[in-house]
């Protein structure tokens, strides 16, 4: 496949860019190559500056659930621009949009809406930290809540939840009341809680992990955080800017049965433009500013266009509800996938939950972070590479998950398997 102009481009950018990316997942430092300069998409298909089309699991990460460039989408982002692109003061469609998250989102009572993930997790970090008056925090090694500094730790050695940074930059006390715990394990966080809960502000988790791969929690771990914060009087923060509108119109709280203290929320509820929310009940939200005492702010914050692409999005997702439909979709491809790796005799594991999924190379099941770290990263790269040449993007990154939408049909599931094949046979015969 030529890919002669995304090349030039990718010398270009690394001269003026840090990294030669916006963000790093993006660069393919875990697949080799050189990234893919992309020119449009259209439905399930994006297009690159070589003209060359694929089928597109990546969705800008997870936003486009409706697909690109979806009509009802383009439409109000149309409207939208005859009346301009920022005011910095308040628009009734912030309104609107926040009355649809509240009527969807069991959790929800009052939100405020920000223009990332990153932000949305972090102010309901220092929400919960200002509503209970504790420092402490725990989240999970293998979760991802965007990249403020309290959040970005690594698990220390062992069973220790001591914390270190997660990056250069982060001083060792922005962490010092941040704890880490593995995923899906009962007993750590319980005796974690039982142990400090008194000095906990908030565990922070994904519901279902996205950023180790799609590793679902364990029947129970979810109901155990809820009774353990409870018990500790620490609140409960849901971080699905993920899975978020995309397990349902209820996301994961809702299909899953539990209600958290607090949620972030960003990607799909943004319909593709920069807009993150947070909220949890009204006697938690009413100490944020400017009528409480925990501050946050921001110039962008419930952008009109951003607003306007988000409603649209929330609004068509309401009115068809479309789920089951992606969720067979997806089930189809899992089906294909894994019977074309058998056929190759690759030894993969999927991991699923309704329209996002992640494909390991490894046997046997990710329960966690340290699992996800022992599939066989190579070969993860060999099939991204032989994928790409195929016209089939993945995400370029074992830790990430792959995503549907209403647009990825028969005609894109079969396009898949084929190159998949194709691709396990080469990887079975060392070919690539
Ligand atoms: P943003 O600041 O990137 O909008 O959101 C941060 C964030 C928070 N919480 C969860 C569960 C997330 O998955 C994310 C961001 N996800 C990554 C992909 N796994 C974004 C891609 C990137 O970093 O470029």
């Amino acid at each position: 496949m030529n890919r002669n102009r995304s090349h030039d481009e990718w010398q270009r950018a690394q001269r003026v860019l840090a990294g030669g990316v916006n963000s790093p997942v993006r660069a393919f430092g875990a697949v080799g190559g050189d990234p893919i300069f992309f020119e449009s998409g259209d439905g399930a298909i994006v297009r690159d500056v070589d003209g060359n089309e694929y089928v597109d699991y990546v969705l800008s990460w997870g936003p486009l659930i409706l697909g690109h460039r979806h009509p009802a989408v383009i439409r109000a982002l149309e409207l939208a621009l005859t009346r301009g692109t920022t005011f910095g003061a308040p628009t009734i469609a912030e309104t609107d949009l926040a009355e649809e998250l509240i009527a969807c989102t069991p959790s929800l009572e009052v939100v405020r809406m920000v223009s990332s993930g990153t932000e949305a997790a972090m102010s309901a970090i220092r929400l919960a930290r200002g509503f209970t008056g504790r420092d402490g925090i725990v989240k999970f090694d293998g979760c991802y809540h965007g990249h403020a500094d309290a959040l970005l730790v690594a698990a220390g050695s062992g069973a220790a939840t001591f914390s270190i940074p997660g990056s250069r930059g982060v001083p060792k006390r922005a962490v010092e009341h941040s704890h880490v715990a593995p995923f899906n394990d009962g007993d750590a966080v319980k005796k974690l809680l039982r142990e400090k809960g008194d000095e906990i502000a908030v565990v922070a988790v994904e519901p279902v992990a996205g950023n180790m791969g799609l590793v679902p929690p364990e029947p129970g771990f979810l109901e155990l955080l809820r009774a353990e914060t409870e018990r500790a009087g620490t609140l409960l923060l849901f971080d699905e800017v993920m899975t978020g509108f995309r397990l349902g119109l209820s996301s994961a709280q809702g299909r899953l049965g539990v209600t958290p203290d607090l949620t972030a929320l960003a990607k799909v509820v943004g319909g593709g433009l920069p807009l993150g929310a947070y909220g949890g009940s009204a006697a938690v939200m009413k100490h944020l500013a400017p009528g409480g005492a925990v501050y946050q702010a921001g110039t962008l914050s419930g952008n009109p266009l951003a607003v306007a692409a988000g409603l649209a999005t929330v609004r068509e997702l309401r009115a068809t509800e479309p789920y089951a439909a992606i969720e067979k979709t997806a089930g189809a491809l899992e089906t294909g996938l894994l019977a074309a790796a058998d056929r190759a005799g690759v030894p993969v594991r999927i991991q699923r939950e309704g329209t996002m999924m992640s494909l390991y190379f490894r046997e046997g099941p990710v329960r966690d972070y340290e699992d996800a770290k022992s599939a066989d990263q190579e070969r993860f790269a060999r099939f991204h590479r032989g994928m790409r040449d195929r016209g089939i993007y993945l995400p370029p990154s074992q830790f990430e998950a792959y995503f549907l939408s209403t647009e990825h049909g028969e005609a894109e599931i079969e396009r898949t398997i084929e190159a998949a094949a194709a691709t396990f046979a080469d990887i079975a015969s060392g070919r690539s």
